[in-house]
């Protein structure tokens, strides 16, 4: 980029009564200008996901053209604060950690040179805007692009047809540059031609309580999927004709989970078009693709059903169908057990309905979980027939996140420490961490890291009295617990440990608590009953404990409103403890405890997922960690628990659950409290009583936050670790 004349453009620039959406569109396409995507590789690799969380571009952009310091300068000459584009919302196109993974994968591949292309689908709407009102989540609807998206490029001339029975839709693609040592493109496609069309690309994870929900969830997956392969078979016929004998070797298809698993018939159907048979455009998509599993929550295991599928996709049915019979053929010959091959089978008769991840992971060339733990529970468990015959293709790739922005970009203060302490590579090489080692000892560079945490935890706790209205006083330590809100996450262990702190201070058991304040920040799915529940459960006990004013010089608990990228960035570069603490075995990776590690916090957690990784690199005896391991969990599930027996047992426990059914709280008459402690105590739906094990952990958890707060006293040992 030509980065000198984009500055001296910039510097003249009228900014003269200009708001902020006329600045952030103007200074974005200036530099718009001077971007170019890098020419394209013949080897590539394509990432496909249905979210791409890339929260605000804006300040990322800048940095990643290495212009965000002078352009922050530019503006202040002029009077214009940079941080007045915080008013721009974020691009939420995603949901939680898949998306946020996605985005940065992106990045990376950018920031280090690999050809790397990612193709989602540009929502009208991402994920909604939360409110509460009266401690209950309400949903707005994100009308993201009412700022304009001028770091997008639309793509007329590439647009496409995709082609369903009953209609067909153009795809239009909008380009946005990824920006590092390369630029790379993140292609999002837009639905368009008919009102109906449109609804493809209207909304993420539309409602699929209703066959036409479900159709629409099918017709967003396979548009996705459609145009992203029409674009990749494009661009190698323009090299190599209908001759695809290269395309294995140049092309590479990442499915970030399942959603984008049509590509894989779509792929032989396009093939097949061209005059390839079956056979052939087979062998072709077992060395294109690659799948990534992100969860083992089996009610999150994608099932579509045939009948569904022909109605709208017969083609693409029929050839899901030859896919299932060639697997069952080859499992077969391969010497897979008669319950192998029904536990492996693509199709599954009693659903009637296509395994989507049984699919991939027969087609795959190579599949991943996404932490040590992880790997090893999908090869054990979900897809253990075909890692018993096919142990090559099973792969652990524990994720990461990108530096650049939760460190460079979250937290500029402790990024000029690290460069002052160990140089710049850290952003491109994050092993040159290693080299701190050396200087934990210093009592300087201790003292620094304390000054610039306490900077941070300024820079929030103003924030949030500005955005919630609670004022947060004197020094605090932060505990966060900040992602989606699901029940295999524990939120509702921490508001018990949370209320149970609340007691005890009353009651004069704590006699020198170190001032807390727990952050929580979840947005809950909009159908998720018992989720929305926890959130108003949390917001009852937050509202009780700010109120008492006894206690709350000591205790304070804040539910941020609109958790978003954004507001990860400042909580991570702030946080003390950061909370991780699933049941063992469920959260494939966490990518939050990543973030957070990297701005200086512990780790309070349990043996899950990346956790492990975490704490195996940062030292067991400097993080906090708690609770049944996996194994224990396994055992508990297949008999002898008693959540009942726990709460006879320990009554100043069964105090503090009582409170969902005893009137301390209210949910407004709307049953959520009393389904909550029913889910505990009885259980619901197919599950059993406390079906994430809340009270095999709780006290130890209970015990470990007063360990951690007490530790914290010695401040320059807790942050030597
Ligand atoms: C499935 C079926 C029907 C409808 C929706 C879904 C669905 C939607 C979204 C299932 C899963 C998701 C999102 C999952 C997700 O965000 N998983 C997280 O992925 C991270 C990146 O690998 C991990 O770090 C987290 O542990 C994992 O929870």
């Amino acid at each position: 980029m030509e980065r000198e004349l984009f500055l001296q453009e910039l510097r003249k620039l009228d900014l003269h009564g200009k708001d902020a959406k006329r600045l952030y569109n103007e200074i974005s396409s200036l530099a718009m200008k001077y971007i170019q995507a890098s020419e394209k590789a013949k080897r590539c690799a394509h990432y496909l996901s249905i979210e791409f969380l890339i929260g605000r571009v804006f300040y990322n952009n800048l940095l990643e053209l290495g212009v965000l310091q002078e352009v922050s300068e530019i503006l202040k000459e002029k009077g214009v604060d940079i941080a007045l584009f915080e008013e721009i919302e974020d691009a939420a196109l995603g949901n939680g950690g898949l998306g946020r993974l996605a985005a940065c994968y992106m990045d990376s591949g950018a920031a280090v040179g690999i050809p790397l292309y990612g193709y989602g689908i540009r929502y009208k709407y991402g994920l909604f805007r939360q409110k509460f009102e009266d401690g209950f989540q309400k949903e707005v609807p994100d009308d993201w692009q009412r700022f304009g998206d001028p770091w997008s490029i639309r793509k007329e001339d590439e647009k496409q047809i995709i082609r369903f029975a009953d209609m067909q839709v153009n795809a239009v693609p909008y380009d946005m540059p990824l920006i590092g040592k390369r630029v790379n493109v993140l292609r999002l496609y837009q639905a368009e031609g008919s009102e109906n069309a449109e609804k493809i690309s209207g909304v993420l994870y539309p409602p699929d309580d209703t066959e036409d929900g479900k159709l629409l969830r099918i017709r967003q997956e396979y548009f996705l999927s459609a145009a992203a392969i029409g674009d990749i078979v494009r661009a190698y016929e323009k090299r190599h004709g209908n001759d695809y004998k290269y395309f294995a070797a140049e092309n590479s298809i990442q499915l970030n989970d399942t959603h984008p698993v049509f590509a894989i018939p779509e792929l032989i159907r396009v093939l097949q078009e061209r005059g390839q048979t079956f056979r052939s455009a087979l062998k072709i998509a077992k060395q294109v693709f690659n799948y990534t599993n992100h969860t083992i929550l089996p009610e999150a295991l994608e099932h579509w059903n045939v009948r569904l599928l022909k109605k709208i996709l017969p083609e693409i049915a029929d050839i899901l169908v030859k896919i299932n019979t060639s697997a069952k053929y080859i499992h077969k010959k391969e010497g897979y057990t008669p319950q192998e091959c029904a536990a492996a089978s693509a199709y599954v008769h009693s659903r009637r309905a296509f395994s989507m991840a049984n699919t991939a992971v027969f087609i795959a060339n190579k599949i991943n979980g996404v932490a040590e733990i992880h790997s090893e529970i999908i090869k054990r468990d979900l897809f253990a027939a075909e890692y018993a015959h096919h142990p090559e293709k099973f792969e652990n790739v524990t994720n990461g996140v990108a530096q650049r922005r939760w460190l460079e970009l979250a937290n500029p203060e402790l990024s000029a420490l690290l460069d002052e302490q160990i140089g710049q590579e850290w952003r491109v090489h994050f092993e040159e961490l290693n080299k701190l080692n050396a200087y934990t000892a210093t009592e300087e560079t201790l003292a620094e890291f304390i000054q610039v945490k306490g900077k941070k935890k300024e820079q929030l706790f103003r924030y949030i009295e500005k955005a919630e209205g609670v004022k947060i006083g004197g020094e605090r330590i932060v505990y966060a617990q900040v992602k989606r809100l699901h029940e295999y996450k524990r939120q509702l262990m921490t508001a018990f440990a949370l209320l149970r702190l609340y007691y005890d201070l009353k009651e004069g058991k704590l006699k020198d608590l170190t001032p807390s304040v727990f952050l929580f920040g979840a947005k809950s799915a909009p159908s998720y009953f018992r989720a929305k529940g926890i959130i108003k459960y949390i917001n009852e006990i937050i509202k009780l404990i700010n109120a008492d004013t006894e206690t709350n010089g000591r205790l304070t608990g804040v539910f941020v409103t609109e958790y978003n990228v954004s507001y990860a960035e400042k909580i991570v570069a702030a946080a003390d403890v950061s909370l991780q603490v699933s049941t063992a075995g469920l959260e494939a990776s966490g990518t939050g405890n990543m973030k957070f590690m990297m701005n200086g916090a512990v780790t309070l957690g349990t043996m899950d997922g990346a956790n492990i990784e975490i704490v195996e690199k940062a030292g067991k005896e400097n993080n906090y960690i708690f609770g049944a391991h996996v194994d224990e969990i396994e055992n508990l599930r297949k008999g002898g628990y008693d959540p009942n027996g726990f709460l006879k047992e320990h009554l100043e426990w069964n105090k503090a659950v009582k409170t969902l059914i005893d009137g301390t709280f209210s949910d407004g008459g709307e049953g959520y409290f009393r389904e909550l402690y029913n889910s505990l105590t009885i259980g619901a739906s197919w599950h059993k009583p406390d079906h994430y094990f809340i009270f095999r952990d709780l006290d130890e958890y209970y015990q470990t936050i007063l360990r951690v707060n007490a530790y914290y006293r010695f401040r320059a040992d807790f942050v030597a670790n």
